[in-house]
């Protein structure tokens, strides 16, 4: 009787995917964009799963408590990062039940077995996942989502550390290094950052943070440096120790990617900012100790539907030069919040309407007008933190993903920032000079062909006369490994490749050259070579004017280097 009804199963699968055969025809041809997108959103919820609730829903299909515990880990791990924790629509569809239960279970199975053109991975056929997590998981979905636990103001504070109160600190700076000239190293999956001297090229320490760290900022003195954790917690660093080291830390929330600090005339070093994917939520703090100060939520409406979204992740924040404001990119709503921090009990916040999906984002050269991507729309957002008005909407290539973008002057059209895409090879350069060179302003004035599609981060300096733009996610090892550089004064010239990966002389593994990084003066960039957590990882320097090998470094300590962050141009956002 079960084996009958085992075959069943199957017919019904194979009809179901039959009759969607084109659709899914398309999904094989997009297998390659779909890798990249899976890499791109890969990292594990890092929600503790066993705290959210089990909602059983008796009109969906059977489903045991044992099984549901496992089908919520698998999700968490595997799928919150496109649907959302709560499957209301993130990049990827909504899955919430009164889609799902429409849906059926043998569709479902085969949409998780094959993919989608729109991006949905074939985690049934490649292998990620076997027949029995296909069938649980397609079960699993049409039940109520289970809600994770809050993390209100009670667990933030109960969360926060100060390990050396301020006045236990060094007056002066205690050490010789040249502050200014040092990066902070993401060591992704060790939870630590490296402190590297850029002179010297040597790691002066490495600190124990969040899980698989995010990002590095630094205070506008250039004496504290902010790291955060996918797990949302914020460490704060004093450079002016002996031996640099954690001050204070706090988490924000379960989940999180960003992190800032208040750079307006007068509130140097004051606050800090951290921004959470899950609780959707943003957290001030006072900068020196990182004291929690007041949490908002940022649930509420979409722009495009004006539906309620029960988790508009915060994504980029940058400090606004112009005012005391931080700029904050909510993602599923698609709203950009400037928060006036001058007077947090009568908190002011100016709610730009822009596009869904925004990502990350940069300022333009002048660092007066922030530019945003919203990745899955398509398009890049510009805003005037001098007005605080919405100046533009412009359409680039597919999955705009600029990092903090890149700004110099195109000879014919003027001063540009340029984004890269994870969706196609193009590099869009747009007009940043409404007064000088209005008819470019906001528009895609030249359009560069790179090696591919894949693309994370691209990078320049005003000393600098190359544009640099790597391939992490791209499929092709050529590619992901190596990186191309534009010649500036001459955007018409084909690309020159730089084999990063070959520099390097490693052993074996992914090797994904990621992150263009440039030291304070301008003349050199750096670049991480990301190997597997057991496997050797590098460094590797590039000298600007020869573009040729400078140095390599290799330690021990290197697990995992992703993101780099030089202090000069970082305190300064030099990019
Ligand atoms: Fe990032 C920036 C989110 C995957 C390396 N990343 C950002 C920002 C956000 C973000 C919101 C902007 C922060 C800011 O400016 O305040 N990143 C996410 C994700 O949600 C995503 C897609 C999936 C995930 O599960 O985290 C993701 N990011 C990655 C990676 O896989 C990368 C390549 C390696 C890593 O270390 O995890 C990666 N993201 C980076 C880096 C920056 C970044 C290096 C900062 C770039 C900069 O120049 O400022």
């Amino acid at each position: 009787m079960n084996n009958k009804r085992h075959y069943h199963t199957y017919i019904v699968l194979w009809a179901v995917f039959f009759l969607s055969y084109p659709t899914f025809l398309f999904a094989a041809k997009a297998n390659n964009a779909n890798k990249i997108e899976l890499h791109f959103e890969g990292a594990p919820v890092q929600v503790e799963t066993d705290k959210a609730r089990i909602s059983i829903n008796p009109d969906a299909p059977p489903i045991s408590s044992k099984e549901f515990i496992r089908a919520k880990r698998i999700f968490f791990e595997r799928c919150a990062g496109c649907h959302g924790v709560l499957r209301k629509g993130a990049t990827g569809k909504p899955l919430t039940p009164d889609i799902t239960l429409q849906k059926g279970t043998d569709y479902l199975k085969a949409f998780i077995t094959f993919g989608s053109p729109a991006g949905m991975p074939n985690f049934g056929s490649s292998g990620l996942l076997s027949d029995e997590d296909v069938d649980l998981l397609a079960r699993y979905i049409q039940h109520e989502p289970p809600v994770p636990p809050l993390f209100n103001m009670k667990q933030i504070r109960a969360s926060w550390k100060v390990k050396i109160a301020p006045d236990k600190r060094p007056t002066r700076q205690m050490n010789k290094y040249n502050l200014k000239n040092l990066f902070s190293v993401t060591l992704r999956d060790a939870g630590k950052v490296a402190l590297i001297d850029g002179d010297s090229k040597k790691i002066i320490t490495t600190i124990n943070t969040g899980y698989a760290v995010h990002i590095s900022r630094m205070s506008t003195s250039g004496r504290y440096l902010y790291v955060i954790g996918r797990d949302a917690r914020v460490n704060l660093i004093d450079l002016w120790m002996s031996i640099p080291e954690s001050v204070a830390e706090i988490r924000v929330g379960l989940e999180a990617r960003s992190v800032e600090t208040s750079k307006y005339k007068g509130y140097e070093d004051r606050y800090a900012i951290a921004g959470a994917y899950w609780p959707p939520q943003y957290v001030i703090m006072k900068g020196e100790t990182l004291e929690p100060l007041k949490v908002v939520s940022t649930r509420g409406m979409t722009v495009d539907t004006q539906e309620y979204h029960p988790e508009p992740r915060v994504a980029a924040i940058v400090a606004s030069h112009q005012k005391p404001e931080f700029i904050i990119n909510v993602k599923e709503t698609g709203k950009i919040l400037m928060v006036n921090y001058s007077n947090l009990k009568n908190l002011r916040v100016t709610t730009i309407d822009a596009v869904p999906y925004l990502h990350d984002g940069g300022w333009d050269s002048t660092q007066r007008y922030f530019l945003a991507a919203a990745n899955k729309s398509n398009r890049i957002v510009v805003v005037d933190s001098r007005t605080s008005q919405l100046e533009a909407i412009i359409k680039v290539g597919k999955l705009p993903h600029p990092g903090r973008g890149a700004n110099f002057v195109d000879k014919k059209y003027g001063p540009v920032w340029a984004t890269s895409h994870l969706g196609d090879n193009t590099i869009s350069l747009i007009g940043t000079d409404p007064k000088r060179h209005k008819k470019n302003a906001w528009k895609v004035v030249r359009t560069l062909k790179g090696q591919g599609a894949g693309a994370m981060f691209i990078k320049t300096h005003p000393k600098s006369k190359h544009l640099y733009v790597d391939t992490p996610l791209n499929p092709n090892s050529k590619i992901s490994q190596s990186v191309v550089v534009f010649d500036l004064e001459h955007l018409d010239r084909p690309y020159k490749i730089l084999p990063i990966v070959k520099w390097a002389e490693l052993g074996k593994g992914a090797r994904r050259v990621v992150q263009p990084e440039f030291n304070k003066d301008g003349n050199e960039v750096w670049f991480s070579v990301w190997n597997g957590k057991k496997q050797e990882s590098a460094i590797v320097i590039v000298d600007d004017i020869k573009l040729s090998l400078k140095a390599v470094i290799r330690d021990k300590r290197l697990v995992t280097p992703t993101g780099k962050f030089n202090m000069y141009n970082t305190m300064h956002d030099i990019y």
